[in-house]
């Protein structure tokens, strides 16, 4: 079993700078107190707690009668329902997008695009993308987005999947100081796709790309026929918003539904509570438009707050690593939100390139995607935050539709690695993995779940419901099943551990992969750690650990020297058997660790690497695999 719940965990108070009301604006949640009242009544009366929420956050063109309807055992959840036809329910500011939303949802519904429709959007992170978004919730089309670095494979896949008929996309893209040739992903993708009547090009950088006369349709052209005004398709509650296809740990992709009032509500509450949002914020999501992160925190909680939100369209190296304090600088950002891929990225290439920029504008800093090592959490609070900004580590997913497990940062003091407490309305559950019994200990390890329908989980998987509840509901019968590992100290702070397919079994002591890495990680000469558990038939599993070593310490560490560093930092029982050091981790586009093909490579199957189309660089593969031979 893992000790790591009953270690002591150093805690950072919340720094003085926030709770000074001459600096900051005074938290919408200062105290624990507090979150405790709302919480409890969120659990408690989440009837009268959600309404109350839902009639604050959002406009309803005619009152909801039902708060909540609907179970994990049925998946028929539901909230806000109305009485009536869909003549009638809510609507959204759209602010200074509003011109631009209406001439583009005009164009949709000049071709044929109505009401439940499916539109795909392919678009690098420019601001018609956003545009794009709020056109089809204007008229009630379903958007479904996918990354603009997937392959033409992956988006005929999901085209085909969601009967997406309309697809809007750019000319190129540009990321990092290159050019992305979207149109012609776009091309090879729909060459497949028959469903597909017409493809909308976003000119953004004018280069001359194929264009099919019958097909494609130029955005510049198209709008200037339609006049900005576009009267609401009004909704309901329960109607649709959009599919967004995230990777399961097998199988095909997921296309997860949300919908639009729990959706909304989820997003806009959280916004405001958990990056305290204030009247003339600027919001710094660095995430990419085509994950999640990007709908809930670059587009819909902050624009039905009225916020500014930054949308960034290159990388956090281009043009040097300082690019984001540039950003930040250049803008007055209040927030900052990334991903610990991002930190450690930008940890490895020293604090020279932070120093000199101000950071000054900066009140909160987030981080989100994985488990957050206390090294890289120390780097991000010493070196971005100054040690005067609380950092907010938000525990999500795809699924979720908004954040669950995150603190406050007004409320609450933070633990490196910790994603403190539940957020209003959830009642996590830790189960005992074999026996599915709770465990309701203070102290607890086991996997994540959640007790109740909150208002933005996702409602099914387009077209697949048995999938939905196969996946969620019926693991653990009765709960919502996260499919991450977690620890629950004795203050009660959850420590997600990353997938349960990630936490390895070394002669009965339980090891999550992130505990290992950070070991790892507090290795002067480390920059990035990936751990697997291989099978031994002695001890169950064995650990193997892939590492990067920052670049001015390459050639000064050897693999025994980090077989050490973990025995050192976290016991006998826990050091790798094998440690390769190699030139880059395998990784999502998004920057998550690909840790099934590190299990795959190390255990010889490499012609059963599995679904790869989200990897970011194909080519690493085989130096991997020539990596691990060698190692032999
Ligand atoms: C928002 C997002 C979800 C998975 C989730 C978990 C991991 C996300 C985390 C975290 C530890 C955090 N994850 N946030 N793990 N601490 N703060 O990333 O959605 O792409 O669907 O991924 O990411 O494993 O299950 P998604």
């Amino acid at each position: 079993m893992s000790a790591d719940h009953k270690m002591e965990h150093p805690i950072h108070p919340i720094p003085s700078r926030l709770l000074n009301e001459k600096i900051c604006p005074k938290p919408h949640i200062d105290s624990i107190q507090k979150y405790k009242e709302l919480y409890e009544e969120s659990i408690d009366n989440p009837d009268e707690f959600w309404a109350r929420l839902a009639k604050e956050f959002l406009h309803w063109h005619k009152p909801f009668e039902t708060v909540r309807s609907g179970d994990f055992e049925h998946g028929n959840i539901a909230w806000f329902q109305e009485a009536d036809e869909p003549d009638q329910g809510r609507k959204v500011t759209y602010g200074e997008l509003l011109r631009d939303v209406c001439r583009l949802a005009n164009v949709l519904k000049s071709y044929g695009v109505k009401k439940g429709d499916t539109v795909a959007i392919y678009m690098p992170m420019v601001p018609e993308a956003v545009i794009s978004f709020l056109a089809c919730a204007r008229i009630g089309a379903i958007h479904s987005v996918v990354f603009a670095g997937f392959s033409s494979e992956a988006l005929k896949d999901r085209i085909l999947d969601a009967s997406s008929k309309f697809v809007i996309t750019a000319d190129e893209g540009r990321r990092g100081g290159k050019t992305i040739n979207i149109k012609k992903i776009v091309d090879a993708a729909v060459k497949n796709c028959p469903i597909v009547e017409h493809v909308l090009v976003f000119r953004r950088t004018g280069s001359d790309v194929p264009f099919n006369s019958t097909r494609d349709l130029w955005w510049h052209d198209e709008i200037k026929k339609q006049r900005p005004h576009c009267p609401i398709q009004i909704v309901n509650a329960e109607d649709p918003l959009f599919i967004l296809y995230t990777s399961g740990s097998t199988g095909k992709p997921k296309g997860l539904l949300h919908t639009t009032g729990g959706y909304l509500l989820g997003s806009a509450v959280s916004f405001k509570y958990v990056f305290d949002y204030h009247e003339g914020d600027i919001h710094g999501c660095m995430a990419d438009i085509g994950w999640v992160t990007g709908h809930t925190y670059i587009i819909y909680g902050p624009l039905a707050n009225g916020a500014t939100s930054v949308l960034f369209e290159s990388t956090p190296l281009y043009p040097s690593p300082s690019r984001y304090w540039e950003t930040v600088k250049k803008h007055k950002v209040t927030q900052f939100y990334t991903a610990p891929t991002a930190i450690r990225l930008l940890r490895k290439h020293g604090k020279e390139h932070v120093e000199g920029h101000d950071l000054s504008s900066l009140r909160l800093i987030g981080t989100v995607g994985e488990p957050i090592q206390p090294e890289a959490w120390d780097w991000y609070n010493d070196v971005i935050g100054r040690k005067e900004c609380p950092i907010v580590d938000t525990y999500w997913q795809t699924e979720t539709g908004s954040t669950i497990i995150t603190p406050l940062p007004g409320a609450f003091p933070t633990k490196p690695g910790s994603a403190v407490y539940p957020f209003f309305g959830i009642e996590p559950v830790i189960l005992d993995p074999i026996t599915g019994e709770e465990i309701k200990d203070v102290e607890a390890e086991g996997v994540l779940t959640i007790r109740k329908p909150w208002p933005s989980i996702a409602r099914t998987i387009y077209n697949d419901h048995e999938r939905y509840l196969d996946t969620y509901f019926r693991h653990y019968h009765g709960y919502y099943f996260t499919g991450d590992g977690v620890g629950r100290d004795k203050d009660g702070y959850y420590w997600i551990r990353g997938r349960v397919d990630d936490v390895i079994n070394v002669s009965g002591h339980r090891l999550s992969t992130a505990e290992i890495e950070s070991a790892l990680l507090i290795h002067p000469s480390v920059a990035e750690a990936a751990v697997v558990g291989v099978h031994d038939d002695l001890t169950g599993q064995c650990v193997h650990a892939f590492t990067t070593l920052k670049t001015d310490q390459e050639g000064t560490t050897d693999v025994n020297e980090l077989k050490l560093q973990v025995r050192n930092v976290i016991g006998s029982f826990a050091t790798p058997r094998r440690v390769y050091i190699v030139k880059d981790l395998p990784k999502t586009r998004s920057g998550k660790i690909m840790r099934r093909i590190l299990r795959k490579i190390v255990a010889g199957e490499t012609d059963q690497l599995g679904d790869l189309t989200t990897i970011s660089d194909p080519s690493l593969i085989s130096i991997l695999i020539d990596d691990v031979k060698n190692s032999n």
